[in-house]
C-alpha cells in the first residue's frame, strides 16, 4: 500500500534513511519497493542544508511512478517569492526574513541555476490534495466545502502563473482553498496578546487544531500554544461552531505543524507525520506512516529516523 512521509526540509541523508528502513531500495537511479508507494506530504525546501537533492530524489521516484508528492507551503511560497508582479516587486515580498527563509535552498542550487528552473517548473505540477476512498492527504489541513471549491474550479494543481496570482488575490474564489489546505485554520489572538515563534517573529495570530471538536475543547486543546507558553484566551462563540475533522471520516495525512516528541496519532482518523526535522535544537524525526488501508490508524505503523 502507501507510506506517507512527513516534512523533509532539505534533510537529504535523513530520507534516505527513513526509505531504506521502510524498504525502498535504489535500482536505476530510483528508489523502489516490490509492493508499496510513497506519497511525500509536501515541504521538501528551506531549512535543512540538501533541498537540492531531495528534490532531485522526490522528483525521480514521482516520474517513475514510484510516489505522488504534494504541495507544501514551502514549494507554494517559493513560486511566489520567484514570480515577479506586474506593477514591480515579487508576488512574496523580499524582506530580510523571508530571503533568510530561502537562502539554504539557494545555497544547495549554487552553479545549477538550470536546474533550479526546472525545480520551479516542477513545484507548478504539484497537487494540492489527494484523496481516495480510504484516504485523505494534503500538507495541512482537509476541509470538504474548500476541497469543493477547488473541485469546481477544476484545480488541483499551481499550473502556470495566471492560477498563481488568482491564489493569492483575496478576492478570488482559489484563495481560501489554498490557504487552508496549505498553512491550516488560524484565529486572530484578541487585542494585547501575541508571542515570538521560533524565528522571532512577532505572531498575533494563532493556528486551530481543526481535528479538535470545537463545541468542546478546551482552550489549549484546540489552539496550537507557542513553546514554553500557554495562550491565555477563552475560545470564542463563532469558534466553537466551526466545522471538524469528524471522527467518522476516512483517515487523513498531513505535516506541517512542527510537533515534538513522542510521535502519536492525534486521533484514530487524523496522523500528523510533521515532528520537525529541521529542528536539532528539538530532536526532531523524519516519520512516515505505513498505510495498509486501515479505517483505524495505530500507532505501529508509525516508522521514523
Ligand atoms: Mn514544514
Amino acid at each position: 500500500m502507501i507510506d506517507f512521509i512527513g516534512d523533509i526540509h532539505g534533510h537529504y541523508d535523513r530520507l534516505i534513511a527513513l526509505l531504506e528502513k521502510l524498504g525502498y531500495t535504489k535500482k536505476n537511479g530510483v528508489y523502489k519497493h516490490p509492493s508499496r508507494r510513497v506519497i511525500f506530504l509536501g515541504d521538501y525546501l528551506d531549512r535543512g542544508p540538501d533541498a537540492r537533492s531531495v528534490i532531485r530524489l522526490v522528483r525521480s521516484m514521482v516520474e517513475a511512478g514510484e510516489a505522488e508528492a504534494l504541495i507544501g507551503n514551502h514549494e507554494f511560497n517559493t513560486l511566489c517569492f520567484w514570480t515577479p508582479r506586474a506593477e514591480g516587486g515579487y508576488l512574496r515580498e523580499h524582506s530580510i526574513n523571508k530571503i533568510l527563509i530561502h537562502t539554504e535552498t539557494l545555497c544547495s542550487y549554487q552553479h545549477h541555476d538550470l536546474e533550479f528552473m526546472e525545480m520551479l517548473r516542477f513545484l507548478y505540477t504539484l497537487p494540492l490534495y489527494i484523496e481516495t476512498d480510504l484516504f485523505r492527504a494534503q500538507h495541512a489541513c482537509f476541509d470538504s466545502s474548500y476541497v469543493d471549491i477547488l473541485k469546481k474550479e477544476n484545480c488541483n494543481s499551481v499550473q502556470n502563473e495566471e492560477i498563481l496570482k488568482r491564489m493569492i488575490d483575496k478576492n478570488d474564489p482559489l484563495y481560501k482553498p489554498v490557504e487552508l489546505l496549505l498553512k491550516g485554520p488560524e484565529m486572530a489572538l484578541p487585542k494585547g496578546i501575541s508571542y515570538r515563534d521560533s524565528e522571532g517573529v512577532l505572531r498575533t495570530r494563532t493556528r486551530v487544531c481543526w481535528w479538535e471538536n470545537p463545541a468542546t475543547a478546551s482552550s489549549a486543546e484546540l489552539f496550537m500554544q507557542p513553546e514554553n507558553e500557554i495562550l491565555d484566551v477563552e475560545v470564542p462563540s463563532e469558534i466553537r461552531k466551526w466545522n471538524y475533522y469528524h471522527e467518522s471520516e476516512r483517515p487523513v495525512f498531513f505535516g506541517h505543524y512542527w510537533f515534538t516528541g513522542e510521535v502519536r496519532l492525534l486521533k484514530p482518523n487524523v496522523c500528523c507525520l510533521d515532528y520537525s526535522v529541521a529542528s536539532y535544537k528539538k530532536n526532531g524525526k523524519l516519520v512516515a506512516y505505513r498505510f495498509d488501508g486501515e479505517s483505524t490508524l495505530t500507532r505501529e505503523h508509525f516508522v521514523y529516523v
